[in-house]
């Protein structure tokens, strides 16, 4: 790799953040010429351009992806937005430049041993929560990746002997080469980015990649209660640990007489009774397992794995219980990208509520999530962004008509405010990623946030 940058000229493409930290790392690498390319106008980059001005030998292309970019250069770096078939990166083929993602760019200075989770939903809440269980005993692990940590920002500040923890994504993972954990997990698989994939095989593809350079020494864990993801066995040539609710396995991690345990392949080790557990709901225990075959197959005692299950409460924008106001309370799910993720949402938060929902089309079915509005108490739908219309012709194919479009998320809020009665919960949760109307999930939540927080003002709270 470093032939490949010391002295030589690099093209990234895309400033956000996984741009940005490739670019430091390029920098501190020795990279000779750096051309940074993104399809935002420079007037919104402002920022990100703040930092990278004062180096003579960076150079900034902006508004639009032109092949002319490629010219001298040894090796592209992608950030993991970019859609794989934009043409520039198919001319880069064509010409036999070798292009690298950021976290492939990462694992090659990389001292730290990496520890990957990835899954259609659960892997921020896993990864924090595995993270939080590695710094028991290990204090330096970092936790990065997809969480919004880059992992090329973790690897300019680790060293050997620490562990990086990290949230990979079907993008990050669709096209590396030689980057592999040690411990890899996959927690669940159903249909989500295929607007970027192209197919349900291809997504799946791209997750079980982080599988494909693992040697024999390492860690496969999986989940056996999940179809497409138990599937995946064939790909794992480590040692496999899987892990299920329903079933006890041998070696696997489970769930006997109410309590975690593991099994090691010869004995039952306890790891700590489930009402324990402090994030809540049966899609927290399979991440609660998932992190404790993680932890356990990369070394750390059942007393670190006991305490990080005990206390750790959860991430921001996953069901996260912002207020209440006049008696209804107002819970944020913005990371709910998915329909599979709005399902588990609704399902965990009992009583009647009233879901905000909608955002941009990635190609998913709504009709799954539509058939269990009414069995989940929701007794009416607010939407927004892209997949309104889709989402609205979904509910009313179930018979469900209490059904609203609004223009944004300030008047969703509001439009629930009028709406709801004490006693029910008003939910963001909108089964769709965010980038038609925000950066991304962050900025949702946030938005979200500070228009209960008006409401609260204006209402007074309880
Ligand atoms: N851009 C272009 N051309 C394009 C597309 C994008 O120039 O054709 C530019 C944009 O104008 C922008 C930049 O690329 O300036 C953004 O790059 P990016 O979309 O790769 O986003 P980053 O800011 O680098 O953040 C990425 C992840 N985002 C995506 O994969 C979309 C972040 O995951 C991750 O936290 C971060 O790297 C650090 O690793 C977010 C996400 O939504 C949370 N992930 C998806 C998900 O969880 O479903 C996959």
């Amino acid at each position: 790799m470093l032939e490949k940058i010391s002295g030589k000229k690099v093209l990234i493409l895309g400033l956000g953040r996984s741009g940005l930290a490739a670019a430091r790392l390029l920098l501190q690498a020795g990279v000779g010429l750096l051309l940074i390319n993104d399809r935002k106008e420079k007037s919104l980059l402002q920022a990100e351009m703040g930092e990278l001005s004062s180096f003579p030998h960076v150079r900034f292309f902006t508004g639009e992806h032109r092949a002319e970019l490629l010219e001298g250069i040894s090796m592209v770096v992608k950030s993991p937005g970019i859609n794989p078939r934009l043409p520039l990166l198919q001319e880069a083929a064509r010409r036999g430049i070798g292009i690298v993602s950021e976290v492939e760019l990462a694992y090659h200075f990389c001292p730290a041993t990496i520890i990957g989770i990835t899954g259609t939903n659960g892997k921020t809440t896993t990864t924090a929560l595995t993270g939080d269980i590695f710094r028991r005993q290990f204090p330096r692990t970092q936790v990065a990746g997809n969480i919004g940590f880059p992992l090329c920002e973790a690897v300019l500040r680790c060293s050997a002997g620490d562990f990086i923890v990290a949230e990979l994504s079907s993008f990050q993972l669709a096209d590396i080469q030689d980057f592999y954990p040690r411990v890899a997990a996959v927690l669940n698989i159903s249909p989500d980015h295929l607007d970027y994939h192209g197919s349900l095989e291809e997504y799946i593809r791209a997750k079980s990649n982080i599988f494909l350079r693992q040697q024999a020494g390492d860690w496969g864990i999986l989940n056996f209660d999940d179809a497409l993801t138990r599937e995946l066995v064939e790909m794992v040539r480590a040692n496999l640990l899987p892990f299920s609710r329903r079933l006890q396995l041998s070696p696997g991690v489970f769930v006997q007489g109410g309590k975690i345990t593991i099994n090691d392949g010869r004995q039952n080790l306890t790891v700590c009774p489930v009402r324990e557990v402090r994030i809540p709901g049966e899609h927290n225990l399979e991440n609660a397992l998932a992190a404790t075959a993680v932890s356990w197959a990369a070394g750390v005692e059942i007393e670190s794995i006991a305490a990080g299950l005990r206390s750790f409460p959860g991430v921001p924008h996953r069901l996260e219980e912002v207020a209440t106001v006049n008696g209804v309370k107002y819970v944020n799910d913005s990371k709910g990208t998915n329909p599979e993720a709005t399902l588990k949402a609704i399902q965990a938060i009992k009583g009647p509520k009233i879901l905000i929902a909608g955002g941009k089309d990635k190609g998913s079915s709504f009709t799954l999530l539509a058939l269990s509005l009414a069995r989940e108490e929701v007794k009416g739908l607010i939407l927004l962004g892209e997949t309104a219309p889709l989402l609205a012709k979904a509910a009313r194919e179930t018979g469900f008509n209490a059904v609203i479009t609004v223009r944004n998320l300030d008047d969703a809020v509001r439009e629930a405010f009028s709406c709801a009665v004490e006693g029910d919960t008003v939910l963001l949760s909108p089964a769709c990623a965010s980038w038609d109307m925000f950066r991304d999930y962050e900025e949702r939540g946030e938005v979200f946030r500070r228009a209960v927080m008006a409401l609260r003002g204006e209402a007074g709270h309880d």
